[in-house]
């Protein structure tokens, strides 16, 4: 891909985000989720990884995902809708791994993520996001070998960039990048992103417009 291309979809990216987004459904449940329609890229990961925030922060809405410092803030699927005309949702998750939840609640929310990822063929993409503190733990991996077994295309998204020194981020980047070469669904190329800095959202935001042009 040419640098003119790069400069072209991150100027694509900055105007469809910049554009107005409108929270438009909540799923507690599969049987409850809208209608499909037009492209959707969903944001996975543990619980408290900065997926809420994330889309706060490419969005440019300090609220528009509820965030919060503790675990287990989302606790179903949350839809947001791009501008008018742009036919994209972004889906907030809720977290999984988050050991201190009532075990009933695990389960019922691991079974909606699972549900989810593996039944939505408007699901273009799925972002997994995964703690630059903290690199990939078991959990993760499991989330990774079950959408690899159903084939859906999903890339790394390493969050919370400007909690750790340049040589560890380094050092999380090029674990997972190996990691990745045995993950057939995986894009290879991991992505680095502050919600707090903006790091990496207009690169996250152009990743979201190439993907909308391919399927366009
Ligand atoms: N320093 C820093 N903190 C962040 C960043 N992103 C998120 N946080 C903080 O991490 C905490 C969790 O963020 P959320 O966005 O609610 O996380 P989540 O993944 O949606 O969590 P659940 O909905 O509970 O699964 C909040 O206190 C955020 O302020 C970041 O890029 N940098
Ligand atoms: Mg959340």
């Amino acid at each position: 891909m040419t640098t003119d291309t790069d400069a072209k979809l991150i100027e694509q990216g900055r105007l469809l985000f910049a554009g107005e987004w409108t929270f438009i459904w909540a799923s507690p449940s599969i049987e409850t989720l809208p209608p499909m329609a037009g492209m959707e890229v969903a944001f996975a990961g543990r619980s408290n990884v900065g997926k809420s925030s994330l889309i706060n922060s490419l969005t440019g809405r300090n609220a528009l995902a509820r965030t919060s410092h503790t675990p287990g803030r989302t606790q179903e699927l949350i839809f947001f809708e791009g501008p008018d005309g742009s036919d994209f949702r972004l889906v907030d998750m809720p977290g999984y791994g988050y050991a201190s939840a009532p075990k009933v609640k695990i389960a019922s929310w691991t079974k909606l993520i699972y549900n989810f990822l593996q039944g939505r063929a408007s699901l273009a993409r799925v972002y997994v996001l995964i703690d630059s503190r903290h690199g990939l733990k078991d959990v993760d991996l499991d989330v990774l070998k079950s959408l690899d077994r159903s084939a859906v295309s999903y890339q790394i998204v390493l969050t919370k960039a400007d909690q750790v020194k340049k040589s560890e981020l380094e050092k999380t980047f090029e674990e997972v990048r190996t990691e990745l070469r045995t993950h057939p669904a995986a894009f290879p190329d991991v992505l680095v992103t502050s919600s707090r800095t903006g790091d990496g959202m207009a690169e996250l935001r152009a990743a979201m417009v190439r993907l909308l042009n391919e399927r366009n």
